[in-house]
């Protein structure tokens, strides 16, 4: 098997491990089997990438030449649009109308990328001194490992190599090994659109072992990651000998703040779209209902309504509103997650269990599950559970509205849901998350930055900060009239 992308051919691993089945969430047949990389492996994708920053032909391109690259990447996913919205949909499990709407997505990312790569080019500085030229300019970080995880595999990875390649960086990408069927194309096309060798690289394998090996590697300069709070946690300790740049988004647990005067059809709408849209495993998943008292029952009884009416099945079916979860081991956190809540005491109103109907029985299928009468020191309501699960609160008054949606370790998205439009942008102010969401939920732009407050993340990803992630500012400092300042004459007055 071909399918290590090293300094610009595809080899196969030195590894002697066999190959790793790559599964579809669907039934558990096997898709694919794709190779491990080895140690030496990570060393030769390192250097690679090394050499090619370092002394390549990449050093030498410019803004607008890199822009251009990406331009064509994202006419060659337009070209490819429906085998990889396929790709995504067999093995993530997702239905294929996310899987377009990923591959437009990414799309975007990279055409804005393409825009945006030579618009700044630094700045000027008044030093307060006419005899001085002082400006800041922005130079590429250098070899980049990018890994990501396995729900949105090419949209997280689009987020990372877009930027990272706009601001001159070399690469070293490596997938979840779930799912890295799509990234294996993705990284085809930047192939084909004609990135020069070395300067884009793909390793597969485990996270422990080959995850590990690329953020521990002295010639990696920054590690930019997505994927559990535990992981994350340790790629930042991994990371810190070297003082290697971080950039990490890790998860969130978002509440969905709806006040007794919003719009309820809508309102319950998209608190179904929030919590169960690829089966809740979104990092932005509204996952914590917290509404109103005076329409809390109602809108508990309608939500367990219909959620119990979502038509589950295979992605590749159009009759299909929610696939199954990526794996087996996801669906057992996640059942584990539901058996615990019953003990403590949350009320289950809806799913809670797997699905009888025995065309998904060897799939990782769960019903949608809704929890009521929750209460915040739950495991439930603090963890992220990332499944198909939606916990219920209740508040009296906007001021413990606020202060349930911020009682989380996490920070990246919440929502409000209000007619009045003052609370809104009072609530909106005062929430600690990254993204905040006024009577709506999910959309979000590559124009505006994507991250988290507290133990969400590091760094942000998307719009101009994204860019900034993977550029190091540089002030030169030019003394255009030079003289002798004499601080040291060595003369005694
Ligand atoms: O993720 P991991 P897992 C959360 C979600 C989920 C939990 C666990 O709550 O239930 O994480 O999922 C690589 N060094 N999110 O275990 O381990 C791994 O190979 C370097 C939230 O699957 O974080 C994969 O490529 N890399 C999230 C990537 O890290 C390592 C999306 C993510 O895997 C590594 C996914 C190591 N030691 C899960 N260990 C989000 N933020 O959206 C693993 N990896």
């Amino acid at each position: 098997m071909k399918d290590l992308y090293i300094d610009g051919s595809w080899t196969e691993s030195s590894s002697s491990q066999s190959g790793r089945a790559v599964l579809n969430p669907h039934d558990g047949s096997e898709l694919s089997t794709v190779s491990e990389a080895s140690h030496a492996d990570v060393d030769a994708a390192v250097a690679a990438a090394r050499n090619a920053f370092d002394g390549g032909p990449w050093r030498r391109t410019s803004a607008r030449e890199r822009g251009e690259l990406l331009r064509l990447v994202a006419d060659l996913l337009v070209r490819d649009r429906e085998v990889l919205a396929r790709t995504e949909s067999l093995d993530t499990g997702k239905t294929l109308a996310e899987g377009r709407i990923d591959v437009d997505d990414v799309t975007a990312v990279f055409n804005y990328y393409a825009g945006l790569a030579d618009k700044d080019a630094g700045r000027t500085v008044d030093a307060g001194n006419p005899d001085v030229v002082s400006r800041v300019v922005y130079e590429p970080i250098g070899v980049c490992a990018l890994i990501t995880p396995w729900n949105y595999p090419l949209l997280q990875l689009s987020w990372k190599l877009a930027p990272a390649l706009a601001a001159g960086n070399t690469v070293v990408i490596k997938p979840s090994e779930v799912t890295p069927l799509s990234t294996l194309r993705l990284v085809g096309l930047v192939a084909e659109a004609g990135a020069p060798p070395g300067v884009v690289n793909l390793l597969l394998g485990s996270g422990p072992v080959v995850g590990s090996a690329m953020v521990e590697h002295p010639d990696v300069d920054l590690v930019s990651f997505t994927g559990g709070l535990a992981t994350g946690q340790r790629i930042m300790a991994m990371a810190a000998p070297d003082v290697k740049r971080v950039a990490l988004e890790l998860g969130g647990k978002n509440p969905n703040v709806v006040f007794a005067d919003a719009d309820f059809d809508t309102a319950v709408d998209y608190a179904l779209a929030a919590a169960f849209l690829h089966s809740g495993q979104v990092c932005s998943a509204g996952s914590r209902l917290i509404v109103e008292d005076r329409i809390h029952d109602r809108f508990v009884e309608e939500l367990a309504k219909r959620a119990d009416e979502i038509r589950l099945g295979n992605g590749l079916d159009a009759e299909t509103e929610c696939g199954p979860l990526v794996s087996e081991a996801q669906r057992s956190k996640v059942e584990g997650y539901i058996a615990q809540a019953i003990s403590d005491g949350a009320r289950l109103v809806a799913g809670g269990s797997r699905p009888a109907e025995p065309e998904l029985a060897s799939g990782y299928y769960l019903r949608p599950t809704v929890f009521a009468d929750c209460t915040r020191d739950m495991a439930i309501v603090r963890e992220e559970v990332f499944g198909p699960v939606v916990t219920v609160e209740r508040f009296s008054d906007e001021q413990q509205a606020i202060d349930l949606a911020n009682d989380t370790d996490y920070g990246l998205a919440g929502a409000v849901w209000t007619a009045d439009a003052s609370v809104a942008q009072r609530v909106a102010a005062a929430l600690r998350h990254g993204t905040v969401w006024i009577n709506d939920f999910h959309p979000y732009l590559p124009q505006a930055e994507w991250g988290g407050f507290g133990k969400s993340g590091v760094g942000r990803e998307l719009g101009p900060s994204g860019l900034a992630e993977y550029r190091e500012a540089k002030h030169i400092y030019h003394n255009i009239r030079p003289a002798p300042m004499r601080w040291f004459s060595g003369e005694r007055s």
